[in-house]
């Protein structure tokens, strides 16, 4: 199962008291003070793992305490340090803390190995050793542990790829997937066949990458939740390129132009920024015309490829099945991602600026 946000409770351990002793020897009559101090309380560490990809393991377990610290003894010694928890979380997942009424980021893991420390264990308290004095050497004082740190956490998995396809149920992006990368989704001839979004690599000569991630369809009025709604766009809000799968088949019953136009609008309607302020309607956009094996009717092709062209909107025509014009759409997703990482405007044309110089009024 797939889960992408939950919500967990983690406590460090409290610190342990220091101890209030006196040395007992056979021939020191009085002897000095010698409580140890308290250990200080575990702390709780979140990691990056790039073995997982749910947050389900967060569904069953939300409580989560460090040990305390041992008290203080005599002879000086320091009670034992309270045990760490160390939580695992995907790679991907961004940690926010309910402080009052406002959720706060406190942390954005993006890369493998990333470790932040979300409670920050007590220290133990001062033992009676530690108060003497020359005026006072017989301290009948001592500390007790200062408490750890709790917090409310919100966990948000936000996936990581450069690429998100989107699209109508039964556009064929799973099948796109599975055609371009090892990934293997479901795939079927009816709506709605992905719940969860899909990750998958892929590979191009010359050791060139990317990473492509599947959502589930989107249908109109997505945004006000309709279908599986907008939940699963929080997943795109990190990538750098959309490729949007249309099918130009008859089979879809229904228009090209007008699927084209009813995602475009959600999309817009997505309120979600990446970390740079971008919002989805804001990406380059990629249109892939899918399902030219089955092409019954040129017309609708030419009809979407006008559409998206006076918008300055590229578009490939392609056939997941056989995969015919898939080569060329890769090389396109490539270049794109490349301006991008190089801060350069985009050699595809991102919704007509680069080629009419101005941006569509519409936008
Ligand atoms: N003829 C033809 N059929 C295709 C092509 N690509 C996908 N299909 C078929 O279209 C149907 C839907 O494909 P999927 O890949 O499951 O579509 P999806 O966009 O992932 O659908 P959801 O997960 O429901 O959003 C399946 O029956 C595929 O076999 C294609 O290029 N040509
Ligand atoms: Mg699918």
């Amino acid at each position: 199962m797939f889960v992408d946000e939950v919500h967990i409770h983690v406590a460090a351990g409290h610190g342990g008291r220091g101890a209030m002793s006196f040395r007992r020897e056979k021939f020191v009559p009085r002897g000095g003070p010698d409580g140890g101090d308290g250990g200080s309380g575990g702390s709780v560490y979140v990691t990056a793992s790039p073995n997982l990809n749910t947050l389900l393991n967060f569904r069953y377990q939300k409580e989560f305490a460090a040990g305390r610290g041992g008290h203080g003894e005599g002879s000086k010694r320091t009670g034992r340090k309270g045990a760490d928890i160390e939580l695992e979380v995907p790679v991907g997942t961004v940690l926010y803390e309910q402080q009052g009424d406002d959720l706060v980021q406190i942390a954005d893991l993006t890369a493998a190995g990333e470790r932040v420390l979300l409670a920050k264990g007590g220290i133990g308290g001062r033992g009676n050793a530690q108060f003497a004095t020359s005026t006072n050497r017989a301290p009948r004082r001592a500390e007790p542990g200062l408490p750890g740190e709790e917090k409310d956490l919100r966990l948000h998995l936000k996936l990581l790829a450069d690429v998100g396809l989107v699209g109508f149920p039964n556009a064929g992006k799973s099948t796109v997937i599975s055609r371009i990368s090892a990934a293997r989704p479901k795939i079927a001839d009816y709506p709605f066949t992905t719940l969860s979004p899909n990750l998958g690599v892929v590979s191009l000569s010359g050791d060139r990458t990317f990473v492509v991630a599947d959502v589930p369809g989107l249908i109109e009025g997505a945004h006000a939740g309709q279908g599986l709604g907008h939940r699963f766009l929080s997943h795109l809000e990190r990538t750098k390129v959309l490729a949007h799968i249309v099918d130009v088949s008859s089979a879809s019953g229904r228009d090209a132009v007008e699927d084209f136009d009813i995602i475009t609008r959600e999309l817009a309607l997505f309120p979600g920024r990446d970390a740079s302020g971008e919002r989805l309607a804001d990406k380059p956009v990629i249109v892939v015309g899918n399902k030219i094996d089955a092409l019954d009717d040129p017309e609708r092709l030419t009809r979407l490829e006008a559409h998206v062209r006076e918008r300055g909107i590229p578009l490939f025509a392609v056939s997941a099945a056989t995969g015919e014009g898939m080569a060329p759409l890769l090389e396109a997703i490539w270049r794109t991602l490349a301006a991008r990482r190089e801060g350069t405007t985009t050699e595809e044309p991102r919704h007509g600026t680069a080629v009419h110089g101005t941006a569509p009024a519409d936008r």
